[in-house]
């Protein structure tokens, strides 16, 4: 890890109430702690800003994410191996891997509620956005390279995500960038230092969407934790650039009728996500009624201390 050293230090808190059998924390109403099992994460980065240090209560992990069905804690054993190989299949195959039912259901509707907590004082973003990253050349104005796609929708910052919110200790989990190291096959592998992106929730309500575009970073990781009323669907086409053909024209045709030239995946909530949004353009598709879609992001980066521009925040 270089001169950023990683400390994960395991301190066990009192219960308050030993004789309840949820005994921790503000999870008592969802009655899944056994006694005692309360504890708190403290992951302190040497030499790092003081937002790395985060104190995750109440649930271990494996009452979080569902390790029977993906033992990306047992990375080496025989299951875990054929994890990475079937993700890394569909990584390959179709530009995303999506695994349902990543985090328990009860778990995640606890995120979305925690997530919610959020929304008032998240940055609203409602600004038209372009595919593509500006090359610094002129395109035509109804070149794809030109066309501005609406972009709505309010995003909770890293900053501001509490440390101690169920969302932050698994983005915090070392074993799920193991996981996803191995599964892009990188030698290394960092969360984002990011202080804004690292980290984000982004609510989309009634109206709102993320338009078309290509991402900036080679792989983007989600976790939905709630799905909207309707709409808010996730459509994409599949590696429809490479790094020598931009192709152009079938861009255009998947922005002018999605309905036929997009993929368009099942995607629940507790759904953890790891797609290749540098070649595959892609967008949420505008979200209908008052139930909102709530998605967090998780960004990782093959340096230490990555930090995004600021034009992105
Ligand atoms: O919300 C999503 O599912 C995707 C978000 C996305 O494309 C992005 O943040 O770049
Ligand atoms: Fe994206």
């Amino acid at each position: 890890m270089g001169d950023v050293a990683m400390l994960t230090t395991y301190i066990h808190k009192p219960c308050r109430n030993q004789s309840s059998a949820c005994c921790t924390t503000d999870l008592e109403d969802d009655c899944i702690l056994s006694p005692h099992s309360a504890y708190v994460t403290v992951s302190l980065k040497a030499g790092s800003q003081s937002w790395g240090c985060v104190a995750m209560a109440g649930l271990e992990m494996h009452q979080i994410v569902d390790l029977e069905r993906y033992p990306i804690d047992q990375l080496d054993s025989p299951r875990g191996a054929s994890l990475v190989d079937s993700c890394r299949a569909a990584l390959d195959d179709n530009a995303l891997c999506a695994l349902p039912g990543f985090v328990f259901p009860i778990v995640v509707a606890k995120m979305a509620r925690q997530a919610e907590a959020l929304l008032a004082t998240s940055y609203r973003y409602d600004a038209p956005r372009m595919a593509y990253y500006p090359d610094g050349k002129e395109w035509p104005s109804d070149h794809p390279r030109s066309i501005e796609h609406p972009c709505r929708y309010h995003q909770a910052l890293n900053y501001q995500i509490p440390n101690d919110s169920l969302v932050r200790a698994i983005y915090l989990w070392p074993q799920l960038s193991e996981f996803v190291r191995q599964v892009l096959g990188y030698e290394r592998l960092f969360r984002s230092d990011c202080p804004h992106l690292a980290l984000t929730v982004q609510f989309a309500g009634d109206g709102d969407q993320n338009g078309w575009h290509f991402d900036g970073n080679d792989a983007v990781f989600s976790l939905l934790l709630q799905e909207p009323s309707a709409g808010g669907a996730f459509e994409y086409a599949p590696y429809i650039r490479s790094s020598s053909e931009e192709n152009y024209e079938a861009v255009a045709r998947v922005v002018a009728d999605p309905d036929t030239h997009a993929v368009r995946p099942p995607i629940s909530a507790g759904t953890f996500t790891l797609f290749k949004g540098d070649l595959s353009l892609h967008r949420v598709a505008p979200v209908a009624g008052d139930r909102r879609r709530i998605i967090a992001l998780f960004s990782y980066d093959r340096e230490p201390g990555q930090v995004f521009p600021a034009i992105l925040h």
